[in-house]
């Protein structure tokens, strides 16, 4: 396990990379140039720059989540070809600041969605919180009014550039079906991954979250079927995956510990993360401690241990707990308690196999 932790950059986070630096063995920062457009290339100045900075304060800098894949690449449309140079061209741009992993996702529209970012959990301390009658209840044309009101609806991995074209977006994606879309990650894929061998980069694509469709877009990486068909695209050892505790196991269906056995091996990053699933489906994220969500992931920790990963890991999400005021979900209190019980756990398992005197 390599330790990483996610940072949204310079004025960008209320956490500071001397307080992380505090945090037991995290040897990495996962970051990107979260200002950039979408589409746009990233110069080799502005990845100097963060790449400096984090590197100055003794980390590594050799994940990026994420650079974003452009809506005309995920909808197979005429400019597609364009964004996919820009996006080959930003891959050998971080080549050459030592970036091994780059993570992805190919949500249409959406990446992560709440629908309360702070919710309580009983202790005083409140978490991002999923509600299914809320989305279903929200017809996604109105979604102006909803985005800009953020007490109906919480996007925190909205690109607000998308905003204004939220109409003809879900208008472009009504002949989208599954198969097109997996069609369009396939044709992606096959142009950037032999640039991504060339510069011995990983394509680690996350999956949807939550794992199931929303707002009648499609979705392709809810699950194992899922998975499957993604790794069938290419045997290309730059076609990863970002193995997320937290996003496939919001569908109780998907058994982590039976993914990881079966997938970790193709995923050189994870993200790892509790939540408790309710009897209606909602969910709620909670600490990393396994008996406090539905996800086991001591039993995610042991099989990474047993197949002795030496991927990236990071912790995910976290509550927002002793009155710390930051961005939801990505405070520094929580998911330091996240990173002190994952190496609590991983040691444990080490010492299991190895004479304890
Ligand atoms: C949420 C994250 C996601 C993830 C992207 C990857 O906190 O796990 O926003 O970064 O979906 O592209």
């Amino acid at each position: 396990m390599n330790i990483t932790f996610r940072w949204y950059g310079k004025g960008n986070d209320t956490v500071t990379l001397d307080q992380v630096k505090q945090i037991p063995n995290v040897k990495g920062i996962v970051w990107a140039l979260h200002e950039k457009p979408v589409g746009d290339v990233w110069s080799k100045e502005e990845i100097n720059s963060e790449v400096e900075y984090i590197q100055a304060h003794g980390f590594h800098a050799e994940v990026v989540e994420s650079v974003n894949v452009h809506e005309s690449i995920k909808l197979g449309d005429e400019q597609r070809d364009q964004y996919i140079e820009n996006y080959k061209q930003t891959i050998r741009n971080l080549s050459d600041f030592g970036v091994k992993v780059i993570c992805y996702n190919f949500m249409p529209i959406f990446d992560w969605t709440r629908t309360d970012l702070f919710h309580p959990l009983g202790d005083g301390s409140t978490a991002l919180f999923y509600e299914n009658k809320k989305i279903e209840s929200i017809d996604p044309i109105d979604l102006f009014k909803t985005v800009s009101d953020s007490s109906s609806l919480s996007l925190p991995g909205w690109e607000p550039e998308k905003l204004d074209q939220i109409k003809s977006l879900f208008k472009a994606y009504e002949d989208v079906t599954e198969e097109k879309l997996r069609e369009n990650l396939a044709y992606f894929l096959q142009e950037i991954l032999p640039i991504c061998e060339e510069c011995d980069i990983k394509m680690a694509i996350h999956p949807d979250d939550p794992p199931w469709s929303i707002f009648g877009l499609p979705r392709i990486m809810t699950g194992e079927d899922d998975l499957n068909q993604l790794l069938a695209i290419s045997d290309s050892p730059s076609h990863c995956i970002t193995f997320c505790t937290g996003s496939l196991g919001a569908n109780p269906r998907n058994d982590m510990v039976e993914l990881a056995k079966k997938f970790a091996h193709k995923a050189p990053f994870s993200h790892i993360r509790n939540v408790k699933i309710y009897d209606n489906g909602d969910f709620i994220e909670t600490s990393h401690y396994t008996p406090d969500g539905s996800i086991n992931i001591t039993g995610v920790v042991k099989q990474l241990s047993d197949q002795n990963y030496n991927g990236y890991v990071r912790p995910d999400h976290g509550r927002h707990i002793w009155d710390e005021d930051c961005r939801p979900g990505y405070g520094l209190y929580d998911r330091a308690l996240g990173i002190m019980y994952l190496l609590g756990l991983w040691d444990a398992f080490k010492s299991d196999k190895t004479e304890v005197k």
